[in-house]
């Protein structure tokens, strides 16, 4: 599994001031941290970036490089913040992201394909989010054939299907795991991703591991090739690595509809168990899930 690094992001306090302020060492002190603890790439989440984005993005990359070699992954929507940024990676970049909006295709393909990038493939449409796991579908095949039509390989271009907060509409979390599920058949050539901690925004800081986790393990059934994932919870990494072998066949069990017996289980385990279940739908989410 690929770990893409999420906590270069201007919308967190420090890196937000430290961005406006340029100060790289925090910067800094969070690329080592995430390089540290595993990841493979690092997220730079930069935002629309309206104004002067493209210095900022060049300036963001190279406080970046300054202390680690690990390949990079631009998020704006600004196409010259991405130009400016890819322009300055010294490794081979993913494009975060293109979606199937005529403007971002238009702007963002030939960026891809000019600085020979990788690429994630957002499943947002012209008509907005896609409603259930078949509007995934019709996207993703929509989307990669306009890609590979403009000269780009199905094996550089990584699907996301949208990940949704669990706090939100359940359905939506569980299209996006179907839609995982059937990936493998309609683009086996594909590469995939997903931004893992969206499923627990609007949760509790102190719950939100719970439901990354298990959500991990739950994409991870249907071959997840990568995800963006928060560096700083170590046992989501141990999991992604595969040195949680046992948690991960429970909750590939209780998937099924098995129902194990809570009183044999350690409470990790049923902390997991009570987590599946939330994500799967058969609990209704509430702040209190774990506590039922
Ligand atoms: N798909 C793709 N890219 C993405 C997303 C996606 N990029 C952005 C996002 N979703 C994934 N990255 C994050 C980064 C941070 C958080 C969630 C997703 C987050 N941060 C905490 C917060 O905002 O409360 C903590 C911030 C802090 O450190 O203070 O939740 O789906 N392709």
């Amino acid at each position: 599994m690929v770990l893409i690094g999420e906590n270069i992001n201007i919308m967190s306090r420090t890196i937000g001031a430290a961005v406006a302020a340029r100060d790289p060492a925090p910067i800094q002190e969070m690329a080592k941290a995430e390089a540290d603890a595993g990841m493979d790439y690092l997220d730079i989440n930069i935002g629309p970036a309206r104004k002067a984005g493209d210095e900022l993005m060049a300036w963001v990359v190279n406080a970046v490089q300054q202390v680690t070699d690990k390949p990079l992954s631009l998020d704006t929507t600004s196409p010259v913040a991405m130009e400016a940024g890819l322009k300055a990676c010294k490794a081979r970049p993913l494009v975060n992201s293109v979606s199937l909006q005529p403007e971002r295709l238009r702007q963002g393909l030939p960026l891809v394909k000019k600085y020979h990038a990788s690429m994630i493939g957002l499943l947002w449409g012209t008509e907005g989010m896609p409603r259930d796991a078949n509007e995934r579908c019709l996207l993703a095949v929509d989307l990669i054939y306009q890609v590979n039509q403009f000269g780009i390989s199905s094996e550089d271009i990584w699907i996301d299907p949208i990940a949704t907060p669990v706090s939100g509409e359940i359905n939506q979390v569980k299209a996006c795991l179907e839609f995982m599920s059937m990936l493998k058949d309609i683009a086996p050539d594909c590469k995939s991703t997903v931004g893992l901690s969206n499923v627990s925004n609007g949760t509790p800081a102190h719950l939100r591991p719970y439901l990354n986790r298990t959500y991990l393990i739950m994409l991870m059934r249907y071959g997840l090739h990568s995800a963006i994932v928060n560096a700083l919870d170590p046992e989501l990494i141990r999991i992604a690595r595969g040195k949680m072998p046992e948690i991960v066949s429970l909750v590939h069990r209780v998937m099924d509809g098995d129902m194990p017996d809570l009183s044999s289980l350690s409470q990790k385990e049923i902390e997991y168990v009570k987590t599946v279940r939330v994500l799967t739908g058969e609990t209704l989410y509430s702040h209190s899930w774990l506590e039922i």
